[in-house]
Order: structure tokens, then C-alpha cells, then sequence
């Protein structure tokens, strides 16, 4: 009875988030283990070095830094103390394989550093009270390339969490992993205090600086909803060719929407196979006329294991002539977009109330002008995120449960 009562409690006080930032290392042999996903939420998704390119991830696309571009990456900054910033090319031999590998073959660093010298990684831009996980990506290249690594968000002196750290060599504990040489994950999940996260480097030796291969930041607990898709586009999000079914658009009551050639008047589309979007309508060429009235395109995405009532849609569309409503679940949004609007595309639109959980629906309202037959097309990006449902909300439950079960024994007793 008193093991079930401690136990309880310890449930309580992770469940509530009493405990500072943590700490953890996920070793990384492929791409099915790195921890990269389509449907995760990034902030920032940068792959340091040079010679192969930013990688491209489970379809993650990583931004290329180097030298010559370090200083310009949005919310981001890399600065060293002493000693200067280098970037070197695609080393392999690793224990990495699949397209992740280029995340682990380049990198830069701080070359030059002396003993007690400081290299930092920020991250800025981020949301005050949202849990975020970085994770900084690393493997062994020759050693002792030990460091203190202060994690530093709150503001107040000091760091929030610090761990030192051979770079060269992951059998040591932490991070206690099964070879020298394995890749992984330094992770480090926290709520946000402020709008930026510095990690600070400060080595042991001279000229024994860490590697910097790669660096991520996700937003804990909110999934991508994957299954929006811009229109004109394949089950990757690539461009079609016109003339092809649009996937994911239903031309209601006639047939599927045609991926469609714009009109030379309207904003152009991506180009084909990549990624982008397409103008779409009820024929293939859309500089040919149509008749006037409504045209209503259709596309449904999944809520499924998420939860409904925390889904935001953000959508920009590109319409001859108007977009006169959206409907949500058959529902008026009373979003639209006003004549002209086919130059290019709108301010993001936001739904953010009004979703089912399950399959949900949307239906966009076009409609040609009056006047006879004349040009008509419709062209949408979609994106949207929803949270994960907590199973920290289940636990609570189910601890409660407990209490009530124990306090109910006990009673007879009192
Ligand atoms: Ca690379
Ligand atoms: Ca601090
Ligand atoms: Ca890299
Ligand atoms: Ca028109």
C-alpha cells in the first residue's frame, strides 16, 4: 500500500512538470531511428558544413550553414570567444547510413579555441511557455573533445542545465551508448522561459573544439497535419503535371479538378516535381473560358489521434474570380477572398475552431464571374498543426483513480 502511495506521487510530480530541462542522447544509425519527421513541427532544421549540401531527411529538409551564410540564418547565431569558425566538407565512416548520413558528414566548428574557450549555438524566436526539444547532432571524430555544455534559457545567471560531454568517444557515461563511435542526439527538452535557447561549448583542450553537424528544434506534443495538401500536388507534396487528376481536389458534382497550365494573367505555378503548388480547375489549359457561376472544390484531411479542438488550418488561395466562402464540416466560415484575387496569393486565412476528430472536411467556393464565358481557375496552399493528446492527462486519471482506491480502503480502517 505505501510503495503504490510513493509511486503515485511520482507519477503527480512528473505528470505537473516539476522537474527543470532534460537531458537525453538517442543514438542514430539510419533514417528510421534519427527521430526526423514529416510530422513534426520544426523551428529550425540546419545542417552545419559544406561540400554535400543541406540534407533532406525523411522529407525534412535541412537549411545549408557554412561560412558564408552562418550569419544570415533566421533565428539563429553561432559565435566563438576565441579562435574563428570553420566549415569542413563530408567525412564518412561513422556508423550512419541513409540520407541522415549527410546531416553527420559535414559540420563546422571552432577551430583555434584555446583551453576554457567558449563556442555558442542560439536559437531564437521561440514562444514563451511552449516545450520544445533540441537536438543537437553529433558522432565521434578522434578525441579528447570533452566540453561543458550550459543549456541557457531563463535569463537568470547561471545555466539551467549543464552536462560535460567526450564528443569523441559515446561509450563514456553519459552518454553511455553501446560503441565509441555510435551517432546520436544530444536532446534537450524544455519549456520555454524566454525566446531564445544559447548552448554554450566550453572545451577542455586546445584545439580539441565539438563538432557542430547539425542542429533541430521541435516543438513537443503538436504533430503537422500531414494530410493537407496544397492543390495540384502529388502524396509528396510535388508539383503535377497539367492535364493530370488532382489527388486530393474534387471538383464537386462534375469530377476530379484538373491540374491545370495558368493562365499568363495569374501568378505561376511551381514548377513541376518540386515542391509548390499548381493551379487547378475544370479544365487543363485554364487560359480557355468556362462557363460563370460556382465552382466548389473539396478536399478532407485527417484528425485522426489528434486532438480537434486544438487544430489550426492556416490556407493562402489564388482565385478567378472570387472566393466567396469555406466551409469546414459543411459549416460557413465566412472566409473569402474578393475579386482580382488571381495575381497572386492571399494573406493566410485561419481556421481554428470547428474541426471533428476523424476525417474533417473542407469546401472551397469559387465562383466565375457573370458576363458570359471567361477564364476561371483556383489555386490553395494548406498547412495546420493539432496537439498530441497527453498521456500525462491519462495518468493524472488514472493516479486519481488510485488515490480514490486507496483512500476508499483505507477508510474502514480510520
Ligand atoms: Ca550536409
Ligand atoms: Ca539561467
Ligand atoms: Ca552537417
Ligand atoms: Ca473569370
Amino acid at each position: 500500500m505505501r510503495a503504490a502511495i510513493v509511486y503515485v506521487s511520482v507519477v503527480l510530480l512528473c505528470a505537473s512538470g516539476a522537474f527543470g530541462g532534460v537531458i537525453s542522447y538517442l543514438p542514430i544509425t539510419n533514417d528510421a531511428d534519427s527521430g526526423i519527421s514529416l510530422t513534426k513541427v520544426y523551428t529550425h532544421t540546419l545542417d552545419l558544413g559544406v561540400g554535400d549540401g543541406g540534407a533532406i531527411v525523411n522529407g525534412v529538409h535541412f537549411t545549408r550553414v557554412d561560412t558564408a551564410n552562418v550569419d544570415a540564418i533566421p533565428n539563429f547565431a553561432y559565435t566563438v570567444y576565441t579562435g574563428g569558425r570553420y566549415a569542413n566538407p563530408h567525412y564518412i565512416g561513422y556508423n550512419v547510413s541513409g540520407d541522415v548520413e549527410k546531416l553527420f558528414g559535414d559540420f563546422m566548428f571552432n577551430g583555434n579555441n584555446a583551453p576554457g574557450g567558449v563556442a555558442t549555438l542560439t536559437l531564437s524566436g521561440l514562444s514563451v511557455g511552449t516545450t520544445y526539444d533540441t537536438r543537437i547532432y553529433t558522432r565521434a571524430a578522434g578525441g579528447p573533445r570533452v566540453a561543458q555544455i550550459d543549456f541557457e534559457n531563463d535569463g537568470a545567471p547561471g545555466a539551467d542545465d549543464s552536462v560535460t560531454l567526450d564528443q569523441g568517444d559515446a561509450l563514456a557515461n553519459p552518454p553511455g551508448l553501446d560503441t565509441i563511435n555510435r551517432a546520436y542526439a544530444l536532446s534537450y527538452q524544455f519549456t520555454a522561459q524566454s525566446d531564445q535557447l544559447t548552448v554554450s561549448f566550453t572545451q577542455a583542450v586546445f584545439n580539441w573544439s565539438w563538432h557542430q553537424y547539425g542542429v533541430t528544434n521541435e516543438v513537443v506534443g503538436v504533430e503537422r497535419i500531414t494530410t493537407l495538401f496544397n492543390t495540384g500536388v502529388d502524396e509528396n507534396g510535388l508539383v503535377l503535371a497539367p492535364g493530370t487528376p488532382d489527388p486530393h481536389y474534387e471538383l464537386v458534382g462534375t469530377r476530379p479538378a484538373t491540374v491545370a497550365k495558368n493562365h499568363p494573367n495569374y501568378i505561376g505555378n511551381d514548377p513541376v516535381a518540386a515542391e509548390g503548388s499548381s493551379w487547378i480547375g475544370p479544365v487543363a489549359d485554364l487560359h480557355a473560358d468556362v462557363a460563370p457561376g460556382n465552382y466548389v472544390y473539396a478536399t478532407s484531411f485527417d484528425l485522426s489521434g489528434l486532438d480537434p479542438d486544438s487544430a489550426e488550418v492556416s490556407i493562402r488561395v489564388a482565385v478567378d474570380n472570387i472566393l466567396q466562402d469555406v466551409l469546414l464540416n459543411g459549416a460557413s466560415t465566412g472566409i473569402g477572398v474578393a475579386d482580382g484575387g488571381f495575381g497572386g496569393l492571399s494573406e493566410p486565412l485561419v481556421l481554428d475552431s470547428g474541426f471533428q476528430p476523424g476525417i474533417n472536411t473542407l469546401e472551397f467556393v469559387a465562383v466565375n464571374n457573370d458576363g458570359g464565358p471567361n477564364p476561371h481557375g483556383f489555386r490553395a496552399e494548406l498547412s495546420g498543426t493539432a496537439s498530441v493528446p497527453e498521456p500525462s492527462t491519462f495518468v493524472l486519471a488514472l493516479a486519481g483513480l488510485f488515490v480514490l482506491v486507496l483512500l476508499g480502503r483505507r477508510k474502514p480502517a480510520a
